[in-house]
């Protein structure tokens, strides 16, 4: 028998209410990419929501430049474990965005340069809930966290908070995305622990 019992050994972790179960904090900022870094010039970027019925509607670095933005300050929760408390950004809310779009569909699929995408119930979308972000701590977004736009929905796993954001497309039907199809969590609600299917 140990000396020392579970309860003592090992670095202390202080209970913090902001903290889902499972996560520990971290003070730097992780890069997490499945792949290399698309490198997008903001002349470039495009940005387009498709709707169910094929209507597509298009914005430009300059015509995303050109709407309103927000700065928000919300908690970062990866998968990995990972939280970030308080990150400072800033962005056009996806309510902007879909103000013009008419839709029924219930669903969204979120597709990035590079190729990865991320599925997400549409109201997860809206009322305040995410963005585009374009700036973060004041500055503008680094290729590596996503720039020059990268989509954030702070109240799921940071996966679903696909980088390099290329477009979203609204669907009746439920479509698996890149780490939903191999085992990741349809829904990702760190709060439930939301990691892999069956969670
Ligand atoms: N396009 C794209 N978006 C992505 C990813 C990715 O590999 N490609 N990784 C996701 C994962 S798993 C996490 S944890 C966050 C990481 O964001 P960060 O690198 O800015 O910390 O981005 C998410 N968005
Ligand atoms: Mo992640």
């Amino acid at each position: 028998m140990g000396i020392v019992s579970r309860g003592f050994s090992g670095r202390r972790r202080t209970a913090v209410p902001e903290l889902p179960p499972g996560q520990y904090l971290t003070e730097d900022f992780p890069v997490l990419s499945a792949g290399p870094t698309p490198r997008v010039t903001p002349d470039a970027w495009e940005f387009t929501v498709t709707t169910e019925t094929g209507t597509a509607h298009r914005w430009d670095w300059a015509a995303l430049r050109s709407l309103p933005t927000q700065r928000f300050t919300v908690d970062l929760h990866c998968v990995t474990k990972w939280s970030k408390l308080g990150t400072a950004w800033e962005g056009v809310s996806l309510d902007t965005l879909f103000a013009d779009v008419e839709s029924t569909a219930e669903y969204a699929l979120v597709h990035s340069y590079g190729g990865y995408t991320t599925n997400l119930p549409l109201e997860d979308l809206l009322d305040g809930k995410a963005w585009i972000a374009v700036k973060y701590d004041g500055e503008d977004l680094d290729a590596e966290h996503g720039g020059p736009a990268r989509l954030l929905v702070p109240h799921l796993y940071l996966w679903k908070s696909a980088k390099w954001v290329r477009g979203i497309q609204l669907l009746n039907d439920d479509e698996p995305g890149f780490w939903e199809s191999v085992g990741y969590h349809n829904y990702g609600d760190p709060w439930r622990e939301q990691r892999y299917w069956g969670d």
